[in-house]
Formats: C-alpha cells, structure tokens, sequence
C-alpha cells in the first residue's frame, strides 16, 4: 500500500492515522458509486476540521444562549444569505445535523401528533422518515404511502414513475395536513407543479425533500421547488458536494416554527464547524462550473443506464432525469440478489448499495436491485466513456462471480482506472 497524506496526520495516534490512511486508500483506488455519495473539496473539509468545533453556539445568530459568538454569528448569517440566493427562498435554516433531523423538525413545526401526512413509500423509492414502519416518524404521524406505477413492458410506455393519480386520490380521499414529495431511489424528474396543484386542491402544506437532487438543483439541472412548495429539506453532502449535514428552506411565514423545531425542539448546539462548510459548499454550488459538473452528472448517469441495460439489466423507471439509477438485477440473472451483487462488487473495488425495487419480492435486506449513481465519479473528472466501461465491468464481475481470479482481473482494472481519476491527487 503507497502512502497517503493520513500516514501521520493525527499527530500522537497512529491507530487513527493508519485507519485513516487506509480509508484514503479505499476512497481512491475504488470506485464510488454509491448514490448519496459524493467527493467534497479540500476547502469543504478544511473548514469541516477548523476550530469553530471547540464552539458551543445554541440558538440563532444575535440570539444565543452563550458568549464569544461573535465571528459565529457571522459565519452563520454568511452560509444563510448564501443559501437563500441559491435556491431564491426566504429563509434557511442551517442547523439540521442530518436530513432526518431536518425532516423530523418540519413535521414539528407544521404538524400536531396523530396528523395525516401523505409521502412516498420506503419501498417505492421514499426515505425511512417519509413514515416508513420502522421510523419513530411513523409512531408519532399518521402517514399515507403514494407509489409508482406499475413496470411496463411496453416500449412505449415508461413505467414505475410517480403514479400520480394514486396521489391525488389519495390526498382527496384521506385530507393530509401535508403532502411529502422526494425519494431515496427515483431516478426521475419530479415536478414540483403536480404536487402544488394536488396539496393546493385539498388545502394541504407541501414539502419536498430533496437531499438527492440538491446538487442539481442549485447548479439549475433539475427544477427547483422552491417557488412551490412551503418548506424544502436537504442533505448537504449528496449531489451538493458540502459536508455531512441537513439544512432547510422555507416560506417566511414557516420561518419561525422551523427555527424552533431545529433548536430546542430537534437539537442542542449546532456544528458551527459543519456550518462553515456548508457555507463554503454553498458558494462553490453558486459558481458557474457547478452548472456544468451537474450537467454532467446526467449525461454521465444516462450513458451508465444505457450500458448497463446493454448488459442485460433492466434500469427501473426506464432511466434517469438525475444521477442515480436504480438497476433490476433480474433480468440479468434472476438468482442473483442486490446483497450477493453488492458483496462481489465490493470485492471487485465498486461500491454500491443494495436496494429494493418497487414490488420487489425480496426483503430491503436482501433485495433484488443495486442502486447507483455518478455524482461522485463525476466530481472525480470521469466521463460517458468511464462509465460505459464501468457498467463492463461490473457486469464482468457479476457473470463471473464464482471465479476468483476473474473478479480480482476487474479489481485490477477498477485501481488502474480509479489512478487516471484521484479526486484528491493533489494532496498525494
Ligand atoms: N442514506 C441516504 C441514502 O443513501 O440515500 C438516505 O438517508
């Protein structure tokens, strides 16, 4: 193994530098495809790793519940206004550690426990927190599930795109005090008009949580449903290449309720250090290149969904509008299931994660698709021809399963790829 710029960072704890270097190793010979994944920039975790860590900053720039916050208050007030002219909303709220946080304090502000809440089913491509059984979001509200239609086998026909009907059937039939739109697994555009024009016909709030398509969005490559909805969630470290982190966009009207919910109702003090990079993510997303590396990141992801379907998977939905797809191992080779495909994957240097396809009859444990996507391998520079000779080896790796020697041939091929493409050669 070659040496890393971790081989001795953590000045005193070798145990954690080693581990640290070797991360560094994995997350540059293999490739990442992994759909919420993403490379951030150096100035991203330079300011993740600063000093406002030592900071303790509960409450909101001006009003806090402790002193020398000063330059905090600035560099929060700095990632708010750069946020709001990203996505041309009245007010953000920075804080949220995660996108689950941030979801969980949107139904607490706008939401009384036991209230109906229509969102998208985990199975059908929604998140946990969109009321999946297994969520405490499901415990406290009641929530209705909204899927996709049924797979087409017709050439003409798409299928397993959001069934919008059902939706709006559904909204008049049980009266939601809020419609949830946004996914985990959808590879298409969701249009945020559908949605205000079903919320608007049964006096419903709308939300959309957008912790996928953020990235593409704020570079203008997917629509923004700021103007739309009342409130927007997000994950900062997806297609938007920041640090781990939630933030949200509202109305002016929500703005008080959502600040509330975040801190005290969800959390205590904020990750000011977290806060930083999302302002210094947030102004990389504002430049002009950002539009041109999401663009990207749809052709890249629309060249992988039609070689892969040359390989004989089948891409759920028919292909991508954004950076994931969402691949039926079935029709390749129908014993092979998204955990088996993950795990010989994983040994052949390509990450990514299994995934239940709508209707699967697999468990989400075991399942029978992967889901993948190109926003990482985008940031790393590769290109249409990258990813066609990705969905070769990937489907190499998978024929030839049982053979060891043919799976470590594509790990050989997968680290002389990944070399062309080091996201962080410059720190080597
Ligand atoms: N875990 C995230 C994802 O992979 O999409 C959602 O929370």
């Amino acid at each position: 193994m070659g040496s890393s710029p971790f081989d001795s960072w953590i000045s005193g704890d070798d145990e954690v530098s080693e581990l640290l270097s070797r991360e560094w190793q994995r997350q540059t010979n293999t490739l990442q495809l992994i759909a919420s994944e993403n490379f951030a920039s150096p100035a991203v975790m330079a300011a993740t790793g600063s000093i406002l860590t030592n900071k303790y900053s509960e409450g909101y720039p001006g009003r806090r519940y402790y002193g020398g916050n000063q330059v905090v208050d600035e560099i929060e007030d700095l990632a708010r206004r750069r946020l709001t002219a990203l996505f041309g909303a009245d007010h953000a709220n920075v804080q949220p550690h995660s996108g689950a946080n941030a979801n969980v304090a949107i139904y607490q502000a706008l939401l009384e426990p036991g209230d109906t809440v229509l969102a998208m089913r985990l199975d059908q491509g929604g998140h946990l927190t969109h009321g999946s059984p297994a969520s405490m979001t499901s415990k406290i509200w009641r929530f209705v599930g909204y899927g996709v239609t049924p797979r087409s086998d017709n050439p003409d026909v798409i299928g397993e795109i959001i069934d919008v009907e059902n939706l709006r059937e559904l909204a008049h039939r049980e009266k939601p005090k809020l419609i949830v739109a946004g996914a985990t697994a959808y590879s298409r555009r969701i249009e945020p008009e559908v949605f205000r024009e079903v919320a608007d016909e049964v006096g419903a709030l709308l939300m959309f949580d957008v912790a996928h398509p953020a990235g593409l969005i704020a570079g203008g490559s997917n629509p923004n449903p700021v103007p739309y909805a009342d409130v927007v969630s997000f994950t900062t470290h997806k297609t938007l290449r920041g640090p781990r982190g939630g933030a949200i966009l509202c109305r002016e009207e929500h703005a008080k309720k959502i600040d509330s919910a975040v801190f005290p109702g969800q959390q205590g003090g904020p990750l000011e250090h977290a806060i930083a990079a999302k302002a210094v993510a947030f102004k990389e997303a504002a430049h002009p290149s950002f539009s041109i590396y999401t663009d990207q990141v749809i052709t890249n992801a629309r060249a992988f969904a039609g070689a892969l379907a040359e390989h004989g998977f089948r891409i759920v939905s028919g292909g991508t509008d954004n950076h994931l797809l969402l691949v039926d191992l079935g029709t390749f080779d129908d014993q092979l299931t998204g955990k088996a495909a993950q795990e010989v994957l994983d040994r052949a240097g390509i990450t990514t994660n299994r995934n239940q396809i709508p209707d699967d009859s697999r468990s989400p444990f075991v399942t029978s698709g992967l889901r993948v996507g190109s926003a990482a391998q985008t940031t790393a520079g590769m290109m249409p021809d990258q990813f066609v000779q990705i969905a070769g080896l990937m489907a190499h790796a998978l024929r030839y399963r049982d053979d060891d020697t043919a799976v470590a041939k594509v790990r050989g091929e997968v680290a002389a790829l990944c070399a062309d493409f080091n996201p962080y050669a410059s720190f080597a």
